[in-house]
């Protein structure tokens, strides 16, 4: 499953300029609310340089960064935000390009709004939970004054993030997801002059950007990495090099299975270089004769910047 991200903002923040900036898909921007309801759905590359130096010495075919689907949902009401149910972390946009605009208080409002499709989704799921509680399934019934003291929590005006007990599994909130802040504008992430910049090079884009910033997709792609506690790892190949984002702390085993579950089954060994190393010597036969590649077990914690290439019997 690709790492997913949701847009989130109030009218006109400039949520669909980010998404284009994310994914360059060029969806419609207008200078008015857009009235659609239907949500832009991208995809947004994380460029890395680990990944090009590797794909360079091993002459690869096919190279495939990174990739988080983005989700740009039209506005705030209860509906359109059950389209983020299933999103690993959140981008709440804010104005803060117009003249007169209160980026602190619009983020208060639109955290409000995320809190009341929760309260929403909260009190629906209590409904069905109290008539079938009547029938006496007692799993059913231990559920009830969980939701009552979600319910209340919500409607004191507190997000889930803050809620230290444990949630349903069944529930699927959004207050209870990382959300990242982007100021759009001069002072944030200024949204509109990196879309103008996305085409060009990034020694060409970096003369138009503050002193020292990054792109709008490699900034966020860090925060998002950062909140989600992702590292990369890399699989270089002729065929194909490839990046691959894992939770930190993941095992060999997880790694295997992040590729394909049938590598994962047929699991032996996990040979682990680092990308240094590779990119240094020149391909991995180098690396090993170097006394630089270990072979690994399953439980191997695996580690940012990792090349491994799994030994399986699949
Ligand atoms: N000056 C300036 N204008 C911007 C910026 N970002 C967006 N805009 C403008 O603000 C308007 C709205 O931008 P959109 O990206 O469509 O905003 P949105 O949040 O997707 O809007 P809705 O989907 O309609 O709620 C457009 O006219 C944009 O060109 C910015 O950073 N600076
Ligand atoms: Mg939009």
């Amino acid at each position: 499953m690709a790492l997913e991200v949701g847009i989130v903002g109030l009218p006109n923040a400039g949520k669909t300029t980010l998404f284009n900036c994310l994914t360059r898909m060029g969806a419609e921007i207008t200078a008015y609310a857009s009235q659609t309801d239907k949500a832009n759905v991208g995809m947004a590359t994380i460029t890395d340089p680990r990944l090009d130096a590797l794909a360079e010495v091993v002459s690869a075919k096919k190279i495939t960064p990174a990739a988080v689907r983005v989700v740009d949902v039209p506005g705030t009401g209860p509906a359109l935000l059950g389209n983020l149910r299933q999103v690993d972390a959140i981008l709440a946009v804010v104005d803060g390009f117009s003249p007169g605009c209160t980026p602190a208080d619009d983020l208060v409002n639109l955290e409000l709004e995320l809190i009341v499709a929760d309260r929403d989704h909260v009190e629906k799921r209590l409904e069905r939970v109290s008539k079938a509680a009547k029938s006496g399934d007692a799993k059913v019934r231990a559920e009830v004054p969980v939701l009552e003291e979600l319910l209340a929590h919500l409607e004191a005006g507190r997000p889930l993030r803050d809620w230290a007990k444990e949630i349903p599994p069944e529930l699927e909130p959004l207050t209870n997801k990382p959300l990242l802040v982007v100021e759009n504008g001069p002072n944030g992430i200024d949204c509109q002059l990196e879309l103008e910049l996305v085409d060009m090079s990034e020694e060409d884009a970096a003369a138009f950007r503050n002193e020292g910033s990054a792109s709008a997709l490699q900034q966020i792609g860090q925060r998002l990495f950062d909140a989600l506690g992702l590292i990369v790892f890399f699989t270089a190949g002729e065929k194909e090099t490839r990046a691959w984002t894992l939770r930190a702390g993941s095992t060999a085993l997880e790694a295997a299975d992040s590729i394909h579950s049938d590598i994962a089954r047929g699991f032996i060994r996990a040979e682990v270089y680092g990308w240094e190393d590779i990119v240094r010597l020149g391909s991995h036969t180098e690396a090993s004769r170097a006394g630089l590649m270990r072979l690994e077990g399953k439980t191997y914690v695996v580690q940012d910047g990792d090349c491994l290439n799994i030994r399986n019997s699949a």
